[in-house]
């Protein structure tokens, strides 16, 4: 009897140890002292591809109200690419992320903003602004996927996703609708504007690895230092 006493309270000690060792590896969100900002625009390189218009087959009354262009590669006058993604790589430490709630709109058969950003375990949620049935369906590479249906009436549905992700949303009543979400367990993430700009504030000094991610030119990953109280500036350039 004594024997397997002993052999629970190892157990129960060994299990311990790795449930800390665990937790060390998640981000930890405080106070930051003396933090940089990484700021920058994500360019283009080479020749643009003009926009293409998206057919609207479906709900042409709500729907057809404006002129749908594709939104997978937009890029400025200065070649800035809008709604790419720069987030820092493996960061495990600095400012804490405020659960705030995220939104993403569905508004004349499109999803606004086109690309959003949200902490893992943060609320999102999805509103039906046209009154008329929509069916988000999403296609992550970790998290499960959510396929549900958003009758006319139903103006809120909120979501969770626990794991951070690239979270592709579509619409099964809407062939052209598409979206992404992008959840992380850090708030160093931003999405570039129409110019491709984009900063990150508040950063720990130190070196880390920056990370641009564009849904159809994919991901590329720079070396960036941040210097405490300075501004490190970053050009990235993606092709196709
Ligand atoms: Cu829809």
């Amino acid at each position: 009897m004594r024997r397997i006493r002993e052999i629970v309270a190892v157990t129960v000690v060994a299990g311990c140890v790795l449930g800390t060792a665990a937790q060390t590896l998640a981000y930890e969100g405080g106070e930051v002292k003396d933090g940089g900002t990484i700021s920058g625009t994500i360019k283009f390189a080479g020749t643009p591809p003009a926009r293409k218009e998206l057919q609207v087959t479906k709900d042409k009354e709500i729907c057809g109200k404006k002129q749908h262009m594709n939104w997978d590669l937009v890029v400025g006058p200065n070649k800035g690419i809008e709604n790419a993604v720069v987030s820092l790589l493996d960061v495990k430490k600095g400012e804490k992320w405020a659960m705030t709630k995220t939104t993403l709109d569905q508004n004349g058969c499109e999803y606004t903003p086109h690309v959003a950003v949200m902490p893992a375990g943060g609320e999102l949620d999805i509103l039906n602004s046209d009154g008329i049935l929509h069916n988000i369906h999403t296609y992550g590479q970790v998290n499960s996927s959510i396929n549900r249906a958003q009758p006319k009436f139903k103006k809120v549905l909120t979501e969770k996703f626990a794991k951070p992700d690239i979270i592709k949303v579509t619409c099964d009543a809407h062939s052209w609708m598409l979206g992404w979400l992008v959840v992380s367990d850090h708030p160093y993430v931003a999405v570039t504007n129409d110019k491709g700009e984009f900063t990150l504030r508040n950063v720990p000094p130190g070196n880390y690895k920056l990370e641009v991610w564009q849904e159809t030119l994919g991901k590329k990953v720079q070396n960036v230092v941040v210097k405490a109280k300075q501004e490190t500036k970053v050009t990235v350039e993606l092709a196709k």
